[in-house]
C-alpha cells in the first residue's frame, strides 16, 4: 500500500527537482558584451542597471530597428528599462495641420543575447506616463475636428524607476499584441550617401528627407530584424491612448 501512495509522489518530486533544474537560466559567469535590437514606435531610450545604453535617433518615422550593446559582468541579474513613446501632440492626435488628424500608436519589440533569453513579452512590467485624449475630454467633445477640447494627462514618472532594485510589484504586467495589432510602420531606407530615409513631418506628413548622422545599425528594417525572433509586440492596455510608456523587466541568473 505504501508504495502506491510513495512512488508517485516520489517520481513527481525528481521530477520537479529536475523541471526546476533545466528550467533556470545560468548566467556565463565572466564578463560579456551583450547585443540587442529594440524597436519602438515612435521612439525610445534604453537604460541597464540604471546606465544610460541608448536612445533612438529618429523621434518619428521611419520606423526603424536600432542595435544596441552594453557590457554586462555575466554574474548580476540585468535590470532592463526602456522608456518607450509614441509621437503626440497636446492633444494627443499627430497630423494636426492635416485635414485628418488621427491618434497614432505605439509599439515595442526587443531582443537581447545575455543568454537569459530575454526578449519583450507579458512578463514585461509597464507604466503609463502620459494617457490621452482622456475620457473626461472625449465627452466634452474631443474629436480630431475639434482638437482644442483634448486633454492629455501627465502622470509623472517614478523617480528612481530605471534602476536596479526599483519596486515595480504594483505595475501590470505588458499587454501582448499581434504584428498585425502593432504594425511595423514606414519602414527605412539606408546608404552611406543619405543616411537614414525618409522622414516625414508628424504636423502634415511631409518629406523631411534623410537624416545622414543615423548610421545603418541605428536604422534596421524591424520587420527584417525580428523575422525569427520569440520577442512580441508589447505596449500597455491602450495601443492608442497610453502613449509616453514606461517598461522594466529583471532578467534573472537563476530561477530563485
Ligand atoms: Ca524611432
Ligand atoms: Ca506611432
Amino acid at each position: 500500500m505504501y508504495k502506491n501512495v510513495l512512488l508517485p509522489a516520489a517520481s513527481g518530486f525528481a521530477l520537479l527537482l529536475f523541471s526546476s533544474v533545466i528550467s533556470a537560466n545560468s548566467c556565463p559567469g565572466s564578463p560579456q558584451q551583450v547585443v540587442g535590437t529594440v524597436y519602438c514606435d515612435n521612439k525610445f531610450t534604453l537604460w541597464v542597471n540604471g546606465e544610460e545604453v541608448a536612445t533612438d535617433p529618429i523621434d518619428f518615422t521611419p520606423h526603424q530597428a536600432v542595435k544596441v550593446a552594453f557590457e554586462w559582468d555575466g554574474n548580476s541579474n540585468i535590470d532592463y528599462a526602456i522608456q518607450c513613446e509614441d509621437y503626440a501632440s497636446t492633444s494627443g492626435y499627430e497630423y494636426i495641420e492635416s485635414r485628418k488628424p488621427q491618434l497614432g500608436d505605439g509599439a515595442l519589440i526587443a531582443e537581447f543575447d545575455d543568454a537569459l533569453g530575454t526578449v519583450s513579452s507579458a512578463d514585461w512590467k509597464v507604466y503609463t506616463a502620459t494617457f490621452g485624449p482622456t475620457e473626461a475630454s472625449l465627452a466634452a467633445g474631443c474629436s480630431s475636428d475639434d482638437l482644442e477640447q483634448c486633454v492629455v494627462e501627465d502622470r509623472g514618472i517614478p523617480e528612481g524607476w530605471t534602476q536596479s532594485g526599483f519596486n515595480d510589484a504594483q505595475w501590470p504586467h505588458a499587454t501582448v499584441y499581434s504584428a498585425a495589432e502593432a504594425g511595423w510602420g514606414r519602414p527605412p531606407s539606408w546608404s552611406a550617401n543619405e543616411g537614414c530615409c525618409t522622414l516625414t513631418s508628424p504636423l502634415d506628413r511631409s518629406s523631411l528627407g534623410c537624416n545622414r548622422s543615423v548610421s545603418q545599425q541605428q536604422c534596421l528594417n524591424p520587420k527584417v530584424e525580428f523575422t525569427d525572433s520569440t520577442a512580441q509586440f508589447i505596449w500597455a492596455a491602450d495601443l492608442k491612448r497610453d502613449n509616453r510608456v514606461l517598461f522594466r523587466y529583471t532578467a534573472r541568473c537563476d530561477a530563485s
